[in-house]
């Protein structure tokens, strides 16, 4: 069955599962979503009316939820680097990685990211400390859970990378990785040099302009 992705280059869940996508080489057709294409944005509406991205479209199966595509790609269209073990107990230890960096880097990460899209009577500074101080909280757990690990979940990349790559990319953008941190530091550089992250960031740069609250002058 062929694949299909809405998706947009600048967004941090399109990212993940781009990430996945180039991993393993996997053919796909790229609607990318935009002022440019009416037509693939109409299409994305009718596929999935809560309007998230990304949605990967299998044959006529729409699927949707990043995780979940990944794990579809796993499935159905699996590649030489499988994204999610297939000891069922092992990947247990990889889905909950994968959602810390959801709920607790992307989450946060996006609330900053929103409050600068508010109008200015609008925002919500007490929001904002909140995110903020959750993600040094994710900062401080994560340096102490990778300190010995190559990847999130060991030497192998995973679906749990997929998620920390534009996590952590945009997540240091808006409230930069202490220095004290220094494993996660170094972990966010050895994906951005993971050659499927650092493809989606190049794919990415030309939309550097329309980050919310500017993009730093790095990476
Ligand atoms: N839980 C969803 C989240 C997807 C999501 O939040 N995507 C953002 C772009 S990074 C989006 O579609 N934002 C627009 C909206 O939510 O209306 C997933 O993992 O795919």
């Amino acid at each position: 069955m062929s694949l299909t992705l809405y998706a947009h280059p600048f967004s941090s869940y399109c990212q993940k599962v781009l990430v996945a996508l180039y991993e393993n080489a996997t053919p796909f057709t790229y609607r990318k979503l935009g002022p440019d294409d009416p037509a693939a944005g109409a299409e994305w509406a009718r596929l999935w009316p809560m309007k998230h991205m990304p949605v990967l479209v299998d044959g006529a199966t729409p699927i949707v939820e990043s995780s979940v595509i990944i794990e579809h790609l796993g499935l159905f269209h699996p590649g030489p680097v499988q994204l999610v073990p297939a000891d069922a107990k092992q990947a247990l230890g990889t889905r909950m990685m994968d959602r810390f960096f959801d709920n607790d880097v992307m989450t946060p990460m996006q609330a900053i990211v929103s409050d600068h899209l508010r109008p200015a009577d609008d925002r919500d500074p007490y929001g904002v400390a909140r995110a903020r101080a959750k993600l040094d909280d994710a900062y401080r757990w994560l340096d102490g859970a990778i300190a010995e690990r190559h990847w999130a979940c060991g030497d192998a990349f995973s679906l749990a990378d997929c998620a920390a790559a534009p996590s952590l990319f945009y997540a240091d953008w808006v409230h930069e990785i202490d220095a004290s941190f220094g494993h996660v530091r170094a972990y966010r550089a050895r994906l951005l040099a993971r050659p499927s992250f650092a493809r989606a960031v190049e794919e990415a740069r030309p939309f550097r302009n329309l980050f919310p609250p500017g993009a730093p002058d790095r990476d």
